[in-house]
């Protein structure tokens, strides 16, 4: 059976353009600066985001991680978004590796207030830790692909300046926030130091993502990427396709959040489902299923059973992720799916 996977944007498969960049890819050994797709997919990246320079990652995980390990020193401490990628979905890794602690904050639809991150930035103090890097992630995944608004990115930069700490964007998803708000990925990315994004997401490319910021400070992270074991030899194999998402892939996205749309629309008028719709933006749809009485992996079970898969868990809240390879058609027959198993 041919499943309508919702799952996620990261199960999207290369187009057949990738796969033959890929056949034809150009290489050499990365380690030493000497593969030439690598190089151009890295200099198409940095002038995208508008910064100094940029540099290949495996997953988006390691981009985080390798900026959070380039910004800060063990003992320090990070302000974060309380419900943040690298704070639920990164094994923990900032304490493990970076050897630094949190200081969580709670976001409205995924964005901290500029006035509770400035209220959050430690004193100079003997028991205080430092303050030594902000994060943002935009969207926000747990809040729906919700985008920060730009003003208040303006004001936590502002913000992080005045204190003189550097901001990190967990951009995976910043071309849905760019395409979301019309305007060009530089214009989000200028609000932070460094930045990470996904091109084996909605962009399609099968592995790899992309960390951008000053050069001395690519310099210092491909340091600590190396020792993560990021340090790969032809990796062009890889960038030809994320050569191809940069530059076939990044205009086509509202049509995913067209179908978000629909999808939202949709399940919100089906009885015992609730969507806040103002956090329907971009490609993530987030249901609160309570009022069917079920669980999200009990409902997950019944939709894969009528060929559509999400992800399920313990709660009753579930997430939709619209991509490349769904279609209209897709979104009706999922929306025809949830009414029938919502009436039973
Ligand atoms: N998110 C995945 C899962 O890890 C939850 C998904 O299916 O959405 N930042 C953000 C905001 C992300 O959503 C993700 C992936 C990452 C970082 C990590 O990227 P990868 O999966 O490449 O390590």
């Amino acid at each position: 059976m041919e499943f309508i996977d919702l799952r996620s944007d990261t199960v999207t498969m290369p187009t057949p353009e990738m796969r033959e960049a890929m056949y034809k890819a150009e290489v050499g050994d990365d380690v030493y600066g000497e593969d030439p797709t690598i190089n151009r997919l890295e200099e198409m990246a940095k002038d995208l985001l508008g910064k100094e320079a940029a540099m290949f990652v495996t997953s988006g995980t390691q981009g985080n991680q390798v900026c959070v390990m380039t910004h800060t020193r063990p003992g320090e401490e990070i302000i974060l978004e309380e419900k943040c990628h690298i704070i639920t979905y990164e094994v923990g890794g900032i304490g493990y590796l970076a050897g630094v602690q949190a200081k969580l904050i709670k976001g409205e639809r995924g964005a901290m207030n500029p006035e509770d991150i400035e209220a959050a930035i430690r004193e100079e103090d003997i028991h205080q830790p430092r303050t030594s890097l902000i994060c943002v992630e935009n969207t926000h995944n747990r809040a729906g692909g919700t985008v920060i608004p730009m003003d208040v990115l303006r004001r936590t930069h502002e913000v992080a300046r005045m204190h003189g700490i550097p901001v990190h964007m967990d951009g995976a998803r910043i071309f849905n926030a760019a395409t979301y708000l019309k305007v060009p990925v530089r214009e989000i990315a200028k609000y932070a130091d460094s930045v990470m994004f996904c091109l084996s997401k909605g962009l399609c490319a099968p592995v790899g993502s992309i960390v951008a910021g000053s050069r001395e400070f690519i310099v210092r992270a491909r340091k600590f990427r190396k020792m993560m074991g990021g340090g790969l030899r032809q990796a062009g194999f890889l960038a030809a396709a994320g050569i191809v998402a940069l530059e076939k892939m990044t205009t086509r996205l509202q049509e995913d959040h067209d179908n978000a749309r629909l999808l939202a629309e949709g399940l919100n008028s089906i009885p015992g489902i609730s969507i806040d719709m103002e956090t329907v933006q971009t490609n993530i749809v987030i249901c609160d299923i309570s009022g069917l009485n079920l669980t999200g992996d009990a409902f997950s079970r019944k939709l894969f059973e009528k060929g559509i898969r999400v992800n399920g868990g313990k709660s009753p809240i579930v997430r939709f992720v619209t991509h490349h390879g769904i279609e209209k058609e897709d979104v009706e027959k999922t929306i025809d799916a949830i009414k029938t198993i919502a009436k039973r």
